[in-house]
């Protein structure tokens, strides 16, 4: 089989790119030309991947939130997880060989992970609406198909349905029907009852919550999906549509574009006050905003989403009783006002890790309930066995002194169940993420003003510098302190030290060619002020290319 792939990968996916690429932040992502054989030999190793699991993997093909003109790939285990950290080395020596070292390359893997090619071996495969992502998805169909692997194309989803699919596929159906239809039966349903029970508790006012938003869908796959959606729920949710696959994907829209410039999506209508929403690319961000009556724009990211969610839960264990470990796990972006508002405010503690939601997924795990959300929109929340065993427990718990005593902790349990069932445990997912937002300001009678007015963000800015080699850069923590080059944190200290709640790091992306640059104080010219002076020094100290980015 080695020998085939090779042969195969000559004639067919031959490396043509010379530059070594990384299996980063979340998987390959380049220029869609250089990825041709790269996707073929994550096809084979998907296959491999598969046998040693005993399990269904997917693949998904996207580069989310990046230009049109780029792609990528990733694979997921077989809990609808990020590949295993250990084989991400794996996956990156495999995608850089000369054409004619894989099959020793092949070889070594299953002599070294002492995989039977004699068991099966199943993938599932996804793509997003680049119009690249068909013929890379079939190149990556072939790897697997060469390896005899049994293969399911899904063609173009949501990655979050992707890793749904695997999830459920394995779980036996328990987790949900693995098809597209069985996940919006599975989100919707329970979006459905949730606002029942509210209803029938409160009566059909909902305070200040209004039951319509508008969304912005980066002419991604969101658009199509959402749509269809939306008919399900279109007696509980009104959503006006815009960006909807008409024009280019992520171009002057969607999640990235909204939270880095602060500012509305190109060609939206909206008005003052209107809930808005943008998801990304490939639907697994999502971040919401509006207008204030001065005509400002008010964001409401990542940050926001997790001290909602945190903050609705921890009111419901509170009703129900009982006690789990409940935690949010962020990262550097973070803005510090929510960190402090989780901690203080809600009392509940957080981690913070490196940039990836594979990092973040991971910690979050260490949690009966782990919430996990970066600042740009990208999480979900984890529920441990104990968590489900308890909620269900309090749900059937008739006693009636008890019932007596605690009139809502059998209701309180029953909206954590349904809760569970409306959230994606198995990666950030938009479609998820809004269905509980909408959930939870309805549960609370909140405007998207009540919803902000929890707490004041620090002012902030985000900045991108373009250096000849990104990996110049050396993070050592997952606050981003940086070791190389040597003496620039020691500058970027001294900076930092002049502002007034000043807080400013660097680290290189994994997903572009670019070194990302933070910083928040007390005013917003300040903020604006220390990412520039930060970005000057990258751009002097590591290599800069072009000029340097200004505000
Ligand atoms: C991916 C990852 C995210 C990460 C983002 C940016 O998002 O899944 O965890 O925050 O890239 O990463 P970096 O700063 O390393 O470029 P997406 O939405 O592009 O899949």
């Amino acid at each position: 089989l080695a020998l085939a792939a090779e042969r195969k990968g000559k004639d067919d996916h031959p490396r043509t790119y010379g530059k070594e690429i990384d299996y980063g932040t979340a998987g390959f992502r380049s220029k869609a030309e250089h990825l041709d054989h790269i996707l073929y030999r994550m096809g084979i190793l998907a296959a491999l991947r598969s046998r040693v699991k005993g399990a269904t993997v997917g693949v998904m093909i996207t580069a989310s939130h990046n230009p049109v003109a780029d792609n990528g790939v990733k694979l997921i285990d077989p809990q609808g997880e990020m590949l295993e950290m250990s084989w991400e080395t794996i996956a990156t020596d495999l995608a850089n060989l000369n054409d004619n070292e894989l099959s020793a390359a092949l070889i070594h893997i299953i002599e070294k992970e002492n995989i039977d090619l004699a068991k099966p071996a199943s993938v599932f495969f996804g793509r997003d609406t680049r119009p690249s992502s068909e013929q890379l998805s079939n190149a990556a169909l072939e790897g697997s198909r060469v390896f005899n692997a049994d293969v399911k194309d899904f063609g173009i989803v949501t990655t979050p349905m992707l890793h749904y699919f695997v999830a459920a596929h394995n779980s036996n159906n328990e987790y949900g029907d693995p098809t597209v239809t069985g996940y919006f039966f599975k989100l919707t349903t329970a979006f459905r009852s949730f606002r029942e029970e509210i209803i029938s508790e409160k009566g059909p006012e909902s305070g200040n919550y209004q039951p319509a938003i508008v969304a912005d869908m980066a002419n991604g796959v969101g658009g199509p999906i959402m749509k269809q959606m939306s008919e399900l729920i279109k007696d509980l949710l009104t959503i006006e549509f815009f960006n909807t696959g008409e024009g280019e994907l992520n171009h002057e829209s969607g999640a990235d574009y909204v939270k880095v410039r602060q500012t509305l999506p190109k060609r939206v209508r909206i008005k003052s006050k209107d809930r808005c929403v943008s998801f990304d690319g490939d639907a697994d961000r999502i971040v919401y905003y509006y207008q204030d009556q001065s005509v400002k724009f008010r964001l409401l990211d990542g940050d926001r989403i997790a001290s909602l969610v945190a903050g609705y839960l921890r009111s419901l264990l509170d009703i129900m009783g009982i006690e789990l470990n409940i935690g949010v796990v962020q990262t550097a972006y973070a803005n510090g006002a929510s960190t402090k508002y989780i901690t203080e405010v809600l009392q509940i503690p957080v981690a913070c890790v490196y940039t990836g939601v594979k990092h973040l997924h991971h910690k979050a795990q260490e949690f009966d309930i782990g919430i996990y959300f970066e600042a740009n929109g990208h999480g979900t929340v984890l529920f441990s066995k104990k968590a489900k065993v308890l909620a269900k427990a309090a749900r059937e718990d008739k006693s009636s002194a008890h019932y007596r005593l605690n009139g809502g902790k059998r209701g309180a349990a029953r909206k954590m169940l349904t809760f569970i069932d409306m959230v994606n445990e198995t990666t950030g997912d938009s479609i998820s993420d809004l269905l509980i937002v909408e959930t939870i300001l309805h549960a609370r009678g909140w405007s998207v003003e009540d919803w902000e007015n929890s707490y004041a963000d620090l002012p902030n800015r985000l900045l991108k510098v373009t250096v000849k080699d990104r990996n110049v850069i050396k993070v050592i923590d997952p606050e981003c302190h940086i070791s190389e080059p040597e003496g620039l944190q020691e500058d970027f200290d001294r900076l930092i030290s002049m502002f007034t709640q000043g807080r400013a790091f660097v680290r290189p992306s994994g997903t572009e060619d670019v070194v990302r640059v933070y910083a928040e104080a007390n005013t917003q010219s300040s903020a604006d002020k220390l990412a520039v002076h930060i970005a000057k020094l990258v751009h002097q100290k590591a290599g800069g290319i072009g000029d340097a980015p200004t505000w």
